[in-house]
């Protein structure tokens, strides 16, 4: 039997067991699964884990919380799709995938949306990012729960050739872009070769010369060890993506009034929470970047990759241009 097999059996049976009959139901022990790509320690994986901790306590062990880190259950993708059938409940990952689901993400997903992290907080703190998630949970076949968002950082071009100071020096380079053809536009409007590939796949990528680098905020190159393959990490700052906590909507349907509204309490604390975490590792991860011998260089100028990616923003933000002055009107 395929590992991806077993872990759907594995969930059939919970949901047979722990979400079966209403009475059952009410005193069933119920563990959530969650998973990410990124490995135990990672700020995304230690705050649902804090999360898992306090649903445990204030439910008497009644729900708890079974993390998969490090891409045990796949990539992005893969974690997506699981979450639409149930055989996972929660899903830690990028906005980035989410834009053709939802367009408005695409907003978030655009390059320089933000001004700075402080911008971005407030906007996912705000009105802008609870009608996003709920736009996502209202949609009728995507099968997800928004729960919340988290940070993310700046994502930074890396390669295994040359530092990138100038637009004209991504010509050529073959650069590793999350699944939307938003981020491959990104790429290649500002001169390089976009592909499109899990984070799954990337290392591989990497070593075969498939591609040439990615992109990335410092802690997932750091953790994901990806100086080892590619280690120039260049200040390019392109895009602030925040992250999201997804649930499924097959198992959310089946939680009382009560349950989903204590998950929807920790999820918005760990939404604050994970970002003290973020910054700590953020510190930390460049810290370790430089012992190992990356070589960092920030970008003196980033006005003329702003003005490369123009026709990214009239072709994926002129749609939502209502929705672009009020994220612009944060202050
Ligand atoms: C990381 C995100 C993760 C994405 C990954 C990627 O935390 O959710 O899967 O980037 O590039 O920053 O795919």
């Amino acid at each position: 039997m395929k590992r991806r097999d077993f872990l759907m059996l594995g969930a059939a049976a919970t949901a047979t067991g722990a979400f079966g009959g209403k009475a059952a139901f009410a005193q069933a022990k119920m563990v959530l699964k969650a998973t990410d790509v990124h490995p135990t320690g990672y700020p995304t994986v230690e705050a649902v884990e804090r999360m898992g901790k306090k649903l445990d306590a204030a439910t008497q062990g009644r729900i708890s919380i079974q993390m998969f880190p490090a891409m045990q259950l796949g990539g992005e993708k893969e974690m997506i799709e699981q979450a639409q059938v149930g055989a996972l409940q929660i899903a830690r990952i990028s906005v980035g995938p989410m834009g053709p689901l939802v367009p408005e993400f695409n907003v978030f997903n655009l390059p320089f949306v933000f001004r700075d992290g402080a911008h971005m907080e407030k906007v996912i703190d705000g009105p802008i990012g609870d009608e996003l998630l709920k736009k996502l949970s209202d949609h009728p076949t995507a099968g997800l729960i928004g729960l919340c968002y988290m940070n993310a950082g700046i994502r930074n071009v890396y390669n295994s050739k040359k530092p990138i100071e100038k637009v004209e020096d991504l010509k050529g380079l073959k650069i590793r872009m999350m699944g939307n053809p938003l981020f491959v536009d990104t790429m290649n409007s500002l001169g390089g070769n976009g592909v499109a590939m899990g984070f799954d796949q990337l290392i591989n990528g990497m070593q075969t010369g498939v591609v040439d680098g990615a992109e990335n905020n410092e802690p997932s190159y750091e953790s994901g060890q990806h100086y080892r393959y590619a280690k120039y990490y260049s200040k390019t700052g392109h895009l602030m993506i925040p992250e999201l906590l997804v649930f499924s909507k097959i198992t959310w349907e089946k939680l009382s009034k009560d349950d989903q509204a204590l998950l929807m309490k920790f999820s918005k604390e760990a939404q604050q929470e994970q970002r003290k975490l973020w910054y700590a590792r953020e510190e930390e991860s460049l810290k370790k970047m430089k012992e190992a011998g990356a070589v960092i260089n920030e970008v003196a100028d980033r006005k003329p990759f702003q003005d490369a990616v123009k026709p990214v923003w009239d072709k994926y933000g002129a749609q939502h241009k209502a929705l672009i002055d009020r994220i612009e009107a944060v202050k």
